[in-house]
């Protein structure tokens, strides 16, 4: 594979796309070795063509604030690739995005998605609107112009969004109402993240935190290590940081700082259920101040602003925030305050320096599209009920997302085991889903 001349076209006709050339970088760098045992894939172009989205929506989204003012914002859906099932993957509601974040997460969504076992393509979607400060009207607002651009491109057999960094369960709600009106049809499975009483599967809020808990015991498991009483750091306080917070502290880790764009928490004796409890309000509140938890839990949480969640001494650290959240340096603190393990939950949370520091090392390292993929495994489970017009209980939804991230866990240890015996995850979990990917694209034809 010529790794550096199809990274100089991509540059070419992506210019500048930092995070998206990141992306595919990282998963080049992995695949190569793979890649060149098979020279059918080189002959039908199978990188070439999977490292562009099969195409891009975009559109222009009018809507009025509170104060009757006229605003505009950008809307997008990357439709990345459907070797193996309709277009699957979140709408990231943040300032900060545009083509190059939304294409990164596509990408990565594609493998992601391979990975859960289940028929789901790739794809994800957004705005540069942002939530901070927003009032509930505001936000139903936005929800509603912003479909009456989408809902065409998406389906329940076709394109299937769902939820991802400022969009949870109410905008969820806000945009299907839309979708509904529009398009005249009712089939509540061309969303996923939905309300529990009209087609939402138990456990989906909960599930990219709680899978995240349950790969990070198959991984420690297999270091010969567990999660009891130990110290885990985590970044953020949104929806993914709060099912994480649960289900470590069931666990029996002790969560002892979570963070936000303000600075981090310190909680020394722990996070409690109240605690966590309070995340959900801190995230309805649009304030996005972690500082307000500190504020509710005198001395219990301790504020500092503008330091990192990494900056605390933990045995564990989840980033749970946002991309490139932990940096090389970040890493090197960590380290030199005695962390050992490393279960990136957020999407391309740690930087490259970062990872290669980890796994030059001796930190235990596991990348976000197999240790977060039970948050859209479970959309996939929300899909599959909707389709059969039931919905599961709690058990079995819980006892199918534990299968889900055991198997993630096995195909990252089968593609990824070294001659010496570790297990470089990053290498196992993007040729375990990339070859899925590639057989069903050389399967299907030049397309
Ligand atoms: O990054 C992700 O996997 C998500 N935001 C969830 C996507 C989904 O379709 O549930």
């Amino acid at each position: 594979m010529k790794t550096a001349e199809i990274m100089a076209n991509l540059e070419a006709k992506h210019p500048g796309e930092k995070e998206y050339l990141q992306a595919v970088q990282e998963v080049l760098e992995s695949i190569e070795e793979v890649y060149n045992q098979h020279p059918e894939f080189e002959k039908a172009k199978i990188v070439e063509r999977m490292v562009e989205p099969d195409r891009i929506f975009t559109f222009r989204v009018t809507w009025v604030d509170d104060k009757g003012e006229v605003q505009t914002n950008l809307g997008y859906r990357i439709q990345f690739n459907s070797a193996i099932g309709p277009y699957k993957g979140g709408l990231r509601f943040h300032k900060a995005v545009v083509p190059s974040m939304l294409k990164f997460l596509g990408f990565e969504q594609t493998f992601k998605n391979a990975l859960t076992t289940l028929p789901m393509g790739g794809a994800k979607g957004g705005s540069d609107f942002d939530p901070v400060g927003k009032s509930n009207d505001e936000i139903m607002r936005f929800c509603q112009a912003f479909m009456t651009e989408l809902w065409n491109c998406i389906g329940p057999d076709q394109d299937i969004p769902a939820g991802d960094v400022g969009v949870g369960g109410r905008e969820i709600g806000f945009l299907y109402g839309m979708y509904k009106k529009l398009a005249r049809e009712y089939n509540t499975g061309v969303l996923t993240g939905k309300g529990a009483t009209w087609g939402g599967s138990i456990l989906r809020p909960e599930a990219t935190g709680f899978g995240a808990l349950y790969f990070t015991q198959h991984l420690l498991e297999k270091a010969g290590k567990d999660l009891v009483g130990k110290k885990v750091a985590l970044s953020g306080f949104g929806n993914v940081a709060w099912g994480a917070a649960t289900k470590a502290k069931e666990l029996g880790a002790k969560v002892v700082a979570i963070s936000g764009p303000d600075g981090v928490c310190e909680i020394p004796d722990g996070i409690t259920d109240e605690m966590i409890n309070y995340m959900l309000d801190m995230r309805a509140s649009n304030r996005n101040k972690v500082e307000d938890m500190a504020t509710k839990f005198p001395g219990k949480a301790l504020f500092t602003a503008g330091k990192k969640a990494w900056s605390v001494k933990c045995d564990i650290a989840l980033p749970c925030a946002f991309q490139n959240e932990l940096s090389e340096d970040d890493a090197k603190e960590l380290k030199a305050n005695g962390c050992w393990c490393c279960c990136e939950v957020s999407n391309m949370g740690c930087q490259p320096g970062a990872i290669h520091f980890f796994q030059n090392n001796g930190v235990l390292f596991a990348p976000g599209k197999a240790v977060n993929a039970g948050g859209v495994a479970t959309s996939g489970l929300e899909m599959t009920q909707n389709a059969e017009h039931i919905s599961w209980d709690a058990k079995e939804v819980d006892d199918k997302l534990h299968f889900i991230m055991k198997s993630i866990h096995e195909q990252c240890v089968k593609y990824g085991t070294q001659a010496d015996g570790h297990v470089d995850y990053v290498k196992g979990a993007n040729i375990a889903g990339f070859m899925k990917v590639a057989t069903a694209m050389l399967e299907q034809g030049i397309i």
